[in-house]
């Protein structure tokens, strides 16, 4: 009976965290899946970190309530302990009476009898009244039972409540949002890749064109709606949520950028798409985009400028305040920097500064990660503490004053990009064989 208790409330705990840790399943690549339930969360698939935050908060709960199982299952573990020893007692107390002074065979055999009996009424009256208390015990676990079962059915009906508000994740996968397109799917939309090196698939926006041409969106900024302000884990991981009609703010992960960017064979153009207040747009692509290991702090690589009309500001930019001007505000070889893990060439934090993370030099021309603000220009009053140019920038088109309304960043193997259909501005030819 009270192994038999003790298996279930283990059998529960392990179910209670089975049922946490399945909230984690949208990471796999079932079919089945819909996005995590929370009004939080709406219609859009919270991101590694996403995750991480949600179930933070449900934590100390589980853990009230686990540690008082297990204290619980201690106490019911030490009674019986005290039972045994008592079952000890009994039995060297009886023996050492057999051995004790040689008298008359009847009457020794009578006394020790009339002993035992004696012993044995004393213990069943000390073993009833721990019979009580494990009865005690016994009602108050099954009290927990009942309102671990209604916390349960609670979670389960939170999570039930939202889940109708599906969110449709698309059947086909592929290494990046191109071999998806390849395989036949028209809509732009929520696909699981798996690039090569990777160890499991994961879940991006896919930009799907008439053209079939299939964007893997890496970054989208729109509304200020996702803080960006981060640190080197949440970067690594990535943060925001995906969205099925990829109106939502998120930074896919450096590993899940690296992991698509350095797939063998595939060299991949990067392009930058921006609007201003104006609702203009504009655009800048660059060539064999590539993001190092994490042993290599993610850096940044590209063989070249490709094109675009929002010009090449990953070069740096001669703000006219000092000749090497241009030199320090590159891009193209920086380590990514985070608040609180510096790795730029500045004696200063330049992503502690701007409040971000991002390829720091010392510290930038192109700054898509920077603070939203939510009107264009700025100044170094707004931007308090520190007063410096933390916005959303990209200074070939407007200066470092003046904070972007939308980015988008997405990747396509280079060979796409002279069939994208009517898109480029400015772009290099590049299609025949030594061409550039
Ligand atoms: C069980 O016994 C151990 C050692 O005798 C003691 O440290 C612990 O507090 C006891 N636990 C409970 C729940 O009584
Ligand atoms: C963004 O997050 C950072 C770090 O958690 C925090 O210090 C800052 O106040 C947040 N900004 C806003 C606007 O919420
Ligand atoms: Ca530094």
């Amino acid at each position: 009976m009270l192994l038999f208790r003790a298996k279930s409330l283990l059998y529960t705990k392990s179910l209670l965290l089975f049922f946490i840790s399945s909230t984690l399943a949208y990471s796999l690549p079932s079919l089945d899946i819909s996005c995590s339930p929370d009004p939080e969360f709406g219609q859009y698939c919270p991101t590694t970190c996403g995750i991480a935050d949600y179930l933070q908060k449900y934590k100390p709960e589980a853990d009230r309530e686990l540690s008082f199982l297990e204290n619980t299952l201690n106490q019911i573990s030490n009674l019986t302990t005290g039972a045994h020893e008592k079952g000890i007692y009994i039995k060297e107390s009886s023996l050492s009476g057999r051995k004790s002074a040689p008298q008359e065979v009847y009457l020794r055999k009578s006394n020790t009898m009339l002993e035992d009996i004696l012993r044995f009424e004393k213990s069943i009256i000390s073993q009833e009244s721990q019979m009580y208390e494990l009865q005690d015990l016994l009602r108050a676990n099954d009290q927990r039972m009942v309102q671990l079962k209604q916390m349960a059915a609670q979670l389960e009906q939170r999570c039930q409540e939202p889940c109708k508000d599906t969110v449709t994740i698309q059947e086909i996968t592929g290494k990046d949002c191109q071999e998806v397109a390849n395989k036949g799917a028209k809509v732009s939309g929520l696909y699981f890749i798996k690039p090569t090196n990777a160890k499991q698939p994961f879940l991006v926006y896919c930009e799907i064109d008439i053209n079939g041409n299939g964007w893997t969106v890496i970054q989208k900024r729109q509304d200020g709606s996702v803080n960006f302000t981060k640190n080197w884990i949440q970067y690594r991981e990535g943060f925001g949520y995906l969205s099925p009609t990829g109106n939502s703010e998120f930074w896919l992960g450096n590993e899940k950028i690296h992991l698509l960017s350095t797939q063998a064979s595939v060299p991949y153009i990067l392009r930058m798409e921006l609007k201003d207040w104006n609702g203009q747009t504009k655009n800048a692509d660059y060539a064999m985009f590539k993001v190092g290991p994490e042993a290599d702090m993610y850096r940044l690589t590209y063989a070249y400028y490709f094109g675009g009309d929002a010009g090449d500001a990953f070069d740096g930019h001669d703000f006219g305040e000092d000749p090497s001007d241009k030199y320090f505000t590159s891009h193209n070889g920086m380590q990514f920097s985070t608040p609180d893990t510096d790795n730029d060439k500045y004696l200063g934090n330049c992503a502690q500064q701007d409040g971000s993370g991002w390829w720091m030099n010392r510290c930038h021309a192109a700054h898509l990660n920077g603070k939203y603000y939510q009107s264009g220009v700025y100044t170094a009053e707004d931007a308090q503490p520190t007063g410096f140019d933390n916005g959303i920038i990209w200074v070939t088109w407007h200066d470092r004053w003046y904070s972007l309304k939308e980015t988008t960043m997405k990747v396509i193997p280079i060979n796409r990009i002279n069939v994208a259909g009517g898109q480029q501005h400015g772009v290099k030819d590049f299609g025949g064989l030594g061409d550039i």
